[in-house]
């Protein structure tokens, strides 16, 4: 972990913190490939096929039946239950407050009626992680914003289990939230099927979750046949902390990042030289007490505590552009305003990352690795398009025929041009 003033960062430094986890997809695209292209053309076989060679496990139906949801609602403590339900009422809260700001447009200009309104996209597949990673939050992160957007067909795919069995939680979320269908296939083989369908899984119009980097590459890969959200990386975080910000919080909050994966991302950016020291010394004492100190250990290599005033920490909280940003700092508000990229943003000490990604209501499907400078996180536009129209009469054709003639013609598209002269006569 480099501990160090921003300011004296080497080039090479700076590059490596910034440039975390740019994925080498060449060297695993051919294998990616190879799996979508027999998903295409053979379809249930082989997404069987590579469910037994990946998953270790014969699956005949992928389709989780109506029994084996029951069974997992048995299997369940009522307190799961419950949590999911409350997390879904927060979630579905904020996503409708997103849904009332979407407005359909009507104006007019020099005659011409132009407007726009919106849809939903119709299907949807959203990709819920299983192995190291197994979000059932995910379910309700992905699937929420989709209902919200009021798509009408939405699927869930996620791996099974070395029983052949769904996560118990991942089928209670997705039977909470009322989705179409949940289907037990993962990886590569479960991108193929929701973007070309096979006799048993649909084809969706759009993909969106996280995976690990086989399950990115193939979205990458699909991208065209369907849309889908972005490419989603490790997790990771970045904490501005003053010399006001607690050292238990920011090593808390450090280890709560670090622990999704070992190719996670976890930085400080601090203006007190002494605060420095003191949230490494909270780090390491909080790793030994960790139940997943190993993986921690390894993400600390892609991890760093960087010392500089507030606006060189903020400048580089921008150019990093965090997935998740935490402010500990005196005034936290003031300095959102000088924030320009980030997936979510949380204020103060008592606004820690987990929050946000199990039960306030805001999405934890976020942009990584800097995607943040273009992209938002999953929210319910990622599934709504806005369709724009426009009518013109005889006056207003007459008022712009001229510029399109003239625009027309130096294109050499005669066609366009007739199109507006006929009907004036011209
Ligand atoms: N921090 C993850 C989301 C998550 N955390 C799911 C726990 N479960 C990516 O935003
Ligand atoms: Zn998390």
């Amino acid at each position: 972990m480099i501990i160090k003033k921003i300011k004296e960062l080497t080039k090479e430094e700076e590059e490596k913190i910034i440039n975390r986890n740019k994925a080498n997809f060449e060297e695993i695209l051919p294998k990616v490939m190879e799996i979508l292209k027999d998903v295409r053309e053979k379809g249930d076989e082989a997404v069987r096929y590579y469910t037994k060679m990946f998953d270790g496990v014969d699956i005949e139906n992928f389709k989780v039946s109506e029994e084996e949801i029951e069974e997992a609602y048995n299997l369940l403590n009522y307190k799961v239950i419950e949590a999911i339900e409350k997390a879904k009422e927060n979630i579905y809260f904020f996503h409708k407050k997103q849904m009332e700001h979407i407005k359909d447009l009507k104006v007019e200009n020099n005659g011409i009626i132009l407007g726009q309104f919106v849809r939903a996209i119709e299907k949807v597949g959203c990709y819920v992680p299983g192995g190291r990673a197994l979000y059932p939050s995910t379910v309700l992160m992905t699937t929420i914003p989709a209902k919200v957007a009021g798509c009408k067909e939405i699927y869930i795919t996620s791996p099974p289990t070395r029983e052949g069995k769904g996560n118990p939680a991942t089928l209670v979320a997705g039977d909470i939230v009322g989705v179409s269908a949940i289907y037990k296939v993962g990886g590569v083989q479960a991108i193929g099927a929701l973007a070309y369908g096979t006799e048993t899984i649909p084809k969706v119009d759009i993909i969106v979750g996280p995976g690990n980097i086989y399950v990115t590459v193939a979205k990458k890969m699909v991208y065209g046949d369907v849309a889908i959200d972005f490419l989603a990386g490790p997790s990771e975080v970045l904490i501005i902390a003053d010399e006001t910000a607690n050292p238990q919080y920011v090593a808390l909050d450090f280890i709560a990042q670090a622990e999704h994966d070992p190719n996670a991302s976890c930085i400080i950016v601090t203006t007190s030289e002494d605060k420095a020291k003191e949230f490494k010394e909270r780090i390491f004492k909080e790793i030994e007490r960790s139940k997943r100190k190993d993986i921690i250990l390894k993400a600390l290599q892609n991890s760093a505590i960087l010392i500089g005033d507030l606006d060189e920490c903020i400048e580089f909280s921008n150019k990093y552009a965090p997935e998740h940003l935490e402010i500990l700092t005196k005034n936290p508000e003031e300095i959102l305003d000088k924030i320009n990229n980030a997936g979510s943003v949380f204020l103060g000490e008592y606004s820690p990352v987990p929050v946000g990604d199990y039960a306030s209501g805001t999405n934890h499907v976020l942009p990584t690795s800097g995607f943040a400078r273009m992209c938002s996180g999953l929210n319910v536009e990622t599934f709504l398009k806005k369709i724009t129209y426009q009518k013109l009469n005889k006056d207003s054709l007459k008022n712009i025929a001229d510029t399109v003639i003239t625009l027309a013609e130096i294109e050499g598209l005669y066609g366009h041009a007739e199109a507006v002269k006929r009907r004036l006569n011209k």
